[in-house]
């Protein structure tokens, strides 16, 4: 960067509010004890902070002047600071907004979660592949963190457990750890919008502890010491760069553990200073599981409760079970965690003891309730039997939970119809409910997109609508004015100059800015099916090229737009990255087809890529296989920005659906409940491809896209089509047919982009926030003074 020092300078002032506000929040919140949120979370994607501070904390004008004062231009910082990228998509950006939500609406919340040296991986594009380098991140230092050598705590792994008889005559057992590691707090300040309320997200890191082994060292094996001291280290190490998808190393169950280990030394010492007794722990503390990565934190507090404070095991499960709550993200298959007892025994003897005891109560009592029924106790044991025995987390974490939510309407359905349908016979159907997901309307659309903001604070009389999104409704009114329509449609406009100016500068690709921005941004998974998008692409292409100069005339320009990084062992997400850069290759070099056809991809998809990237789009692409997604979050940033939605009946789309109206979404595709029966269909009779879909796949295999034989096992899934491309094929291109009339009809578009805007008050995450805390946590906001 070139004036880092002034950068630096910049950022630390904006800091030192910060930590004002920081403080006076911590100091007003021990003075009162109110009780506690706390969002456990393996991943914060929060992007940049530099613009989202100043922003928030009001002070953005002054700083804009009093930098311009002194010769530097603040938006040179504001777009040179590197991305926090500490989490992989939706999971972790949801986690983000959501902190911003927690201090713009002044709860009393904490996010915990790790400090990893490298966040999410570089994407970089070589001849057409996905390559992957190390994300950097901390090598200038991050002027937003605060290092608290204050704040450590010790961390066990392995060991033994003794067991022994207690005064009463109890049994009970203590855990001596063989690896100790220190886990050392960074804290990052989240400031709310338009409050003093400023909440923390603590960031863990590993350390080894400061007793080096000298007797090792002694013996000569000075080698070996140091070796373990950089293995403490190696736990924070890395994120692991696995979006919706189990890999089971040992390295990660070592991360969640070291994560909960730390965050509950932390929450209980903040409880232990109030004296109050242990049965009032939940009426102080909320603890809410992002997913199930912090699971082990149930069993670690049951551990602490029965071992270390010696309480009778059933007041403890009473107690863990009142304090936790758990959000499930997915119920594909492959993403659901399960650990290995023998992995578990090894790392954590003592909670694998205790995961046994919580799987034998609970198993008692649904014998109870369902007598003689082997088969419901196989299907609903913590253990997965066989050779190993397996952890299955998500039953670990609805067991020790007092409520299970799913992320949108359908999800949630799902949620309680599929994996969890014995739970909910069980326990009854209240424990599982839904809270639909939300984006943060200050940072998706005030920050990344200031020209429609203003214009909307213009219209509204204030800027009371970034705190109550619902106001955003009383845009409708204007949705067929003139005036209003050319002014909304201006700030469309410049948003894709704006895109486009950075596709230049990245790419050295000069894009039409008339055209039809059609984008499709997301990590790269079969089930979100991009490989269906680039084969439309394709046909588009054929078609375009088969048409007469004057037909083409005719047809709706588009600049279709992908972004989206690939889980590094992901080899068929890799190769529909290889396939869209091949065809972009041919696509983009043929002048003739230019003017109306240009395909882009963006490397290295991040928050603040997605910033520039959302405001501009005219519709965007949420095409997943009904059901698999369980809700997306990038939709809801799209509209609110003006850009309409080309999706599947999945996720989120249905209940966006249903506030914007049906005339403003572009629905297509198979059903969820059809899903399960054409794939069974497809299993027993030869698969013949939809007719067009057909020719794109003939074309592809005649090498116009490149040498067609490294694409043979990407093309060989549409064998069994899992994800059920050709039956959707049809429906999405006359679906795309129906967007491109809608786009020809200029005023009839900026009706629909400004309802369809105007009609996204219920996204905002300030809902979901309030939803939790009403509904889940029975927590309230306390105004700082
Ligand atoms: C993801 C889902 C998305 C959803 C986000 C946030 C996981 C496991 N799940 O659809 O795939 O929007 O979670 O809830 O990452």
């Amino acid at each position: 960067m070139d004036n880092f020092a002034a950068y630096q300078a910049t950022a630390y002032s904006v800091r030192d509010r910060l930590i004002d506000n920081w403080n006076s929040t911590q100091q007003y919140h021990s003075s009162k004890d109110p009780k506690r949120v706390y969002y456990l979370s393996l991943e914060f994607l929060i992007g940049r902070t530099l613009d989202n501070a100043l922003l928030n904390l009001n002070v953005k004008p002054n700083y804009q002047k009093a930098l311009t004062d002194v010769g530097f231009r603040l938006e040179d910082f504001i777009h040179e600071e590197v991305d926090a990228a500490l989490g992989n998509g939706g999971l972790g950006r949801l986690a983000a907004c959501f902190m911003d939500s927690l201090a713009t609406l002044d709860y009393p919340a904490w996010g915990y979660g790790i400090r990893y040296t490298y966040g999410i991986f570089q994407q970089k594009i070589v001849d057409g592949y996905q390559t992957e380098y190390p994300d950097y991140w901390l090598t200038f230092g991050n002027p937003w963190e605060i290092e608290r050598l204050d704040v450590t705590y010790e961390v066990n792994f392995r060991g033994y457990v003794e067991k022994y008889t207690d005064d009463e005559g109890v049994d009970r057992y203590t855990w001596e750890g063989g690896e100790k590691v220190v886990a050392v707090a960074y804290d990052y300040p989240i400031p709310g919008f338009g409050t003093k309320n400023c909440i923390n997200i603590r960031l863990w890191s590993s350390k080894p502890k400061r007793e080096f082994d000298f007797a090792q060292f002694n013996e000569g094996n000075y080698d070996k010491s140091v070796e373990e001291q950089k293995a403490a280290e190696n736990i924070t190490s890395v994120l692991y760069p696995n979006d919706n998808h189990l890999v089971g190393k040992v390295l990660r169950l070592k991360q969640q553990f070291f994560f909960v280990c730390a965050t509950l030394q932390d929450v209980i010492r903040r409880f232990k200073k109030a004296a109050r007794p242990w049965s009032e722990f939940p009426e102080q503390v909320a603890i809410q599981l992002n997913d199930t990565h912090p699971t082990l934190g149930i069993v670690e507090l049951q551990r602490i409760l029965v071992d270390e404070e010696n309480l009778s095991w059933d007041e403890a499960w009473d107690i863990v079970t009142k304090t936790y709550s758990y959000t499930n993200h997915t119920v594909l298959p492959e993403a659901l965690e399960k650990w290995s007892v023998p992995l578990i025994q090894d790392l954590l003897p003592r909670h694998m003891m205790i995961i046994f005891d919580i799987n034998l109560f609970f198993l008692q009592e649904v014998e109870k309730k369902f007598p003689n029924d082997r088969d419901k106790l196989r299907r609903m044991s913590i253990i997965q039997e066989g050779n190993p025995q397996y952890v299955r987390m998500a039953h670990l974490a609805a067991i020790g939970s007092h409520k299970v939510n799913g992320v949108a309407e359908l999800h949630s359905e799902l949620v309680r119809t599929t994996i969890f349908s014995d739970f909910v016979e069980f326990y009854g159907a209240e424990k599982f409910t839904n809270v639909t997901n939300g984006v943060t309307p200050r940072r998706w659309l005030h920050q990344a997109n200031p020209w429609l903001s203003d214009l909307i604070t213009q219209k509204l009389g204030g800027t009371q609508w970034l705190k109550d999104l619902s106001q955003l409704s009383k845009i409708k009114a204007y949705a067929t004015d003139a005036a209003f329509q050319k002014a909304w449609m201006e700030t469309k406009h410049k948003n894709k100059v704006r895109l486009a100016e950075y596709i230049k500068q990245t790419l050295g690709i000069s894009v039409n800015t008339e055209a039809l921005f059609d984008v499709q941004c997301k990590r790269l998974h079969e089930y979100k099916r991009q490989f269906m998008n680039i084969l439309g692409v394709i046909h588009r292409y054929e078609r375009l090229k088969s048409l007469s100069a004057a037909e083409r005339q005719k047809i709706v320009p588009h600049v279709v737009i992908f972004s989206g990084k690939a889980a590094p062992g992901y080899y068929i997400a890799k190769l529909i990255i290889k396939l869209i850069n091949n065809v972009a290759e041919v696509i983009n070099q043929d002048p003739e087809i230019s003017p109306y056809l240009q395909l882009i991809f963006i490397p290295n998809y991040s928050v603040s890529i997605a910033e520039i990237l959302i405001p501009a789009s005219d519709i965007s692409q949420h095409i997943s296989t009904a059901g698999t997604e369980a809700s997306g979050t990038s939709n809801m940033k799209f509209v609110l920005n003006g850009g309409l939605i080309l999706g599947t009946v999945d996720g989120a789309n249905i209940e966006i659906g249903e506030e914007v109206g049906d005339e403003n979404i572009f629905f297509f595709g198979t059903l969820t409940p059809q899903v399960e029966d054409i794939r069974h269909e497809q299993m027993y009779r030869s698969l013949t491809l939809e007719p067009r879909l057909e020719k794109v796949v003939h074309s592809i295999q005649n090498n116009n896209y490149g040498d067609s034989i490294i694409f043979e096992p990407l093309l060989a899934t549409l064998r069994t089509d899992y994800y059920l491309l050709s039956k959707d094929f049809g429906p999405y291109l006359d679906s795309m047919d129906k967007v491109d009339v809608a786009f020809k009809d200029r005023a009839g578009w900026a009706k629909k982009s400004i309802t369809a805007a105007a009609s996204m008050g219920k996204f905002s995450s300030d809902r979901s926030i309030q939803e939790y805390a009403l509904r889940i946590w029975n927590a309230k906001p306390v105004t700082v003074e």
